[in-house]
């Protein structure tokens, strides 16, 4: 007799505990403390407290149900001790599909469920400490890189001022080499026209010479008009021989004497001589202002709060995804290159496109390639945190709109939380 009492005893409770404490959250539980009756939780309706859990449905809200499956829009709480608890929805419970780990919405069904939370737990806190462990080492690295763009940022703008005084100095140098040209062609236009003058005065000497020999003026020299007038032109001594005599080119004046004046000929080279300086300065002085507006641009750009993205500008990253090879370049470009060789432009620096929270969660490359068919090729950068800067993934979610995941120490926020798992109950 008095074990059938206490066996009774412990039915009952069993029976009570289902009733009462199966599927409700720790925060839930003062709505089912035993009374005599029971007030639905949205305050529509009160029932006699027998009335929870008997698998009839009485409150509106399903509160009076919160362990069986008899209310349609109620919810099944598993405490999943060991693991993450969660609500299901009541249908679920007892339908003979483990949905708990902790195997509690199948307290009535031939399903044999076990409890697995513990497993699931250890395996999560596991990853979770992983990635508690990631966090840290990239928040320290992140650190290490702020201190390095510090240093880097004070460098640009070093080189930068560095290149200004280049510019200006090859500025003097190139007003300098412009004077010097000037000068030099000045000089050689002066010399051309002495060298002319003098020319003209040759040629008259040569034309007057050739009409006194020429005394028939058939405008021909012959050798014996030369020997006729030998006098004038001959060596004292002895008389012209008829080899002597022979006067080239009959006709007309003796080429041009001016291409063996020296004085011109230096003109012309020292002419020239300036002329290659001042080209050579105008291009040294072009290529520094071009390096000026191109890191001036550099140093336009947002590296973020701490400049800690500084690091990122003239380095580039590379993945292969099949038979792309993909580059990204930070704050210049994204690139595909097929194994074939041919490379296609997925956009160049836009902006920071993160969420309000966090802009420098996500980067835009935007105007790339005309998509053959279809959009201009556009690529989404997405930041993680990582220990390492590596392209994770390239994705292509639809046609020439490319997504890529960046793994970076600076995308690590201190902020971070993981849902806790819970051990309490
Ligand atoms: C190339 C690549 C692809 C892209 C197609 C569109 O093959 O750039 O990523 O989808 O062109 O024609």
């Amino acid at each position: 007799m008095r074990r059938h009492i206490i066996m009774a005893v412990v039915f009952w409770s069993v029976c009570v505990d289902s009733r009462k404490i199966r599927g409700i959250s720790l925060s839930y539980k003062r709505f089912y403390r035993e009374r005599k009756s029971f007030l639905c939780i949205d305050g529509s309706k009160m029932i006699p407290f027998e009335q929870v859990n008997d698998d009839y449905c009485d409150c509106e809200d399903g509160s009076d149900e919160p362990g069986t499956a008899a209310c349609p829009g109620g919810r099944f709480y598993c405490s999943n001790l060991g693991f993450r608890p969660h609500y299901i929805p009541s249908s679920r419970v007892n339908d003979g599909i483990c949905d708990c780990c902790d195997a509690s919405d199948e307290y009535n069904s031939h399903a044999h469920c076990q409890n697995s939370c513990r497993n699931l737990g250890q395996r999560e806190r596991a990853d979770v400490e992983g990635q508690m462990r990631t966090l840290d080492e990239g928040l320290r690295l992140k650190q290490q890189l702020i201190e390095e763009g510090v240093l880097l940022w004070r460098e640009k703008q070093a080189q930068l001022r560095d290149l200004q005084q280049v510019a200006e100095d090859l500025q003097i140098k190139l007003e300098e080499h412009r004077r010097r040209k000037h000068e030099a062609d000045r000089l050689k236009e002066q010399t051309l026209k002495a060298g002319d003058r003098g020319h003209r005065h040759q040629n008259r000497t040569v034309t007057s010479i050739f009409q006194i020999l020429d005394s028939n003026k058939d405008g021909r020299i012959t050798v014996n008009e030369v020997q006729a007038k030998v006098a004038f032109i001959q060596d004292e001594e002895r008389s012209l021989s008829e080899d002597e005599a022979v006067i080239k080119g009959t006709y007309g004046v003796p080429a041009s004497l001016a291409d063996e004046d020296p004085n011109i000929e230096a003109a012309e080279r020292d002419a020239v001589r300036e002329d290659t300086d001042l080209k050579k300065v105008e291009e040294a002085y072009e290529t520094v202002n071009m390096e000026i507006s191109d890191l001036r641009n550099k140093l336009t750009i947002d590296y973020g709060t701490d400049r800690e993205f500084l690091f990122l500008n003239s380095q580039c990253y590379q993945l292969k995804v099949y038979e792309y090879t993909y580059t990204l370049c930070p704050f210049n470009q994204v690139t595909q290159k097929s194994a074939v060789g041919t490379e296609v432009s997925l956009g160049k620096w836009g902006t920071w496109a993160g969420t309000p929270e966090n802009q420098y969660s996500r980067m835009r490359y935007e105007s790339g390639e005309p998509c053959w068919q279809g959009p201009t090729r556009n690529t989404m950068v997405t930041l993680t945190c990582g220990t390492e800067t590596a392209l994770r993934s390239v994705k292509e979610p639809s046609k020439c709109q490319y997504i890529v995941d960046f793994q970076t120490p600076v995308a690590c926020q201190p902020v971070l939380k993981q849902q806790g798992i819970h051990s309490e109950l």
